[in-house]
């Protein structure tokens, strides 16, 4: 039986690369072909990506991979480049992070409440949001010229190929998407004088989406046809796609810049004590709904580390793992913590405000960090579970926080439940085995999650008792 090989392009918010999956009937395997910065670019109109170098990267990885069967391409969601009527660029994306946001959502709020809202669309609310950064351009230069917006995947799609779609996952980040019908949200858009005919035509994960343009394959040295498929474009659609789990009693914990942390459902749940808790319903394969909150991540930890001078891994987590745990904690949900700068101070100044003492050291720091995220963590588990009616037997941790065995006991103590890690390039995987699936090389999406449980190697950890030290850490930040 034959062996393909797929290259995914994955963007994420402080790197980029492209991985080569190699995928037989009983084999599977992934191999980084490049991996290349992603710096976000402070200039006078604010916080921009560099889309340009990451599309230059994209193109270096893909000469590097070298033959496959076909290209892939996911990244962060909500993020867009706007295009004039020629198709050309109208100017850098902005960042999720830049603060043109402050203050919109009220603004939207006026002509369309929260809750009609979160009942059209199951989106949490995010300050980042597409339709709030939508608002927040309105008026601008850049927008009225606009004839067409694609998102950052659709967009690099677009650039290798030449064609344009919206993929379904990452569209539905936009919160401009009804969970339910899994098409716009008309009545959002005409409310909030958004026009929808700045997106390109749906598509699905599985689609095909073009072939690499002449001068992209002359660039690459790659020799054509090559297909590009439409994936999970949203990388966290991606990695939940690649969770080894079996059944459906399962959590799961994409741990990278973020930690999003919840269940993967049949239907969403667009309650108000859903909104209330601020958990939202993006799409997934196959008609699935990850039913998720968005937790700070690791986000926390490395600009702590830029602060502190980038110190290794290697040296804080053990020092973190030995001093004493639940000191101090912080609410890693708290939008508060989303802007870059001063993370060590503004975390010693949470846990100032709260009643806590102030980490001293550097391994204070880092361990109240970890603890802080474990404690989100089993608390969006449990809340989740509560709010869709699902019991779990376990949690996934993948990504990149899969490789930190500190993180990874500290949630399963937390939870009180056994966390299996890995793996941790699981938007990748999920990315290459959309492509195999397209291809008619795997089935289903427990046959993709069977093939993983197999072929690579995870990491078990149970519960250390005591879920009650935790419940009492939590307690501290409920009475703030
Ligand atoms: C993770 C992620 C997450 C979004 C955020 C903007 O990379 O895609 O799912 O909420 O970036």
């Amino acid at each position: 039986a034959p062996v393909k090989s797929y290259a995914a392009v994955d963007l994420g918010a402080s790197s980029g690369r492209v991985m080569v999956g190699r995928v037989g009937p009983d084999s599977l395997e992934l191999t980084e072909a490049h991996r290349f910065p992603n710096r976000p670019v402070r200039v006078p109109e604010g916080l921009r990506w560099d889309i340009l170098g990451l599309y230059g990267g994209v193109l270096d990885g893909l000469k590097a991979a070298g033959p496959v069967d076909s290209v892939g391409i996911d990244s962060w969601a909500v993020d867009y480049g706007l295009l004039d009527a020629d198709g050309a660029l109208l100017g850098n994306p902005v960042h999720y992070r830049d603060p043109r946001t402050e203050g919109i959502a009220e603004k939207v709020w006026a002509s369309l409440p929260a809750e009609r809202l979160y009942a059209a669309t199951g989106l949490q609310y995010a300050p980042f949001n597409t339709l709030y950064q939508l608002a927040a351009a309105r008026g601008s230069a850049q927008l009225d010229r606009a004839e067409r917006l694609l998102l950052i995947p659709d967009l690099i799609s677009y650039w290798l190929t030449g064609e344009q779609g919206t993929e379904l996952t990452n569209a539905s980040t936009t919160q401009l998407i009804d969970p339910r019908t899994r098409d716009w949200a008309h009545g959002v858009a005409s409310r909030l004088d958004i026009r929808l005919g700045l997106f390109a035509p749906l598509r699905q994960p599985g689609d095909p989406a073009g072939f690499l343009r002449p001068e992209v394959l002359e660039e690459t040295g790659l020799s054509g046809p090559v297909p590009v498929t439409a994936v999970g474009s949203h990388d966290t659609a991606s990695a939940v796609a690649a969770v080894p789990a079996e059944g459906e009693r399962f959590a799961y914990i994409c741990t990278g810049t973020w930690s999003l942390a919840g269940l993967e459902l049949e239907r969403p749940v667009l309650t108000e004590e859903s909104r209330a808790a601020n958990f939202t319903n993006e799409l997934g394969l196959d008609g699935t709904v990850r039913y998720l909150r968005n937790i700070m991540g690791l986000w926390l930890l490395e600009e702590s580390r830029r602060s502190w001078g980038e110190p290794g891994l290697d040296v804080l987590l053990p020092a973190a793992a030995e001093v004493p745990g639940l000191r101090s904690v912080v609410d890693a949900g708290d939008p508060a913590f989303l802007a870059p700068g001063r993370m060590p101070e503004r975390i010693g100044e949470a846990c100032r405000a709260s009643g806590q003492p102030e980490p001293y050291t550097v391994a204070e720091a880092t361990r109240c960090i970890l603890d802080s995220l474990a404690l989100a963590h089993s608390r969006a588990v449990r809340e989740a579970q509560l709010l869709a009616d699902r019991g779990v037997d376990v949690v996934h941790i993948v990504g990149g926080g899969a490789r930190n065995a500190l993180l990874c006991q500290l949630t399963a103590d937390a939870c009180g439940l056994p966390v299996v890690a890995g793996p941790a390039e699981a938007a990748a995987f999920g990315n290459v085995l959309v492509q195999a699936r397209a291809d008619g090389l795997v089935g289903d999406r427990a046959d993709m999650r069977r093939l993983l449980a197999r072929t690579q190697r995870l990491t078990r950890y149970e519960p250390r008792g005591d879920v009650a030290r935790w419940r009492e850490a939590e307690a501290r930040l409920a009475a703030r």
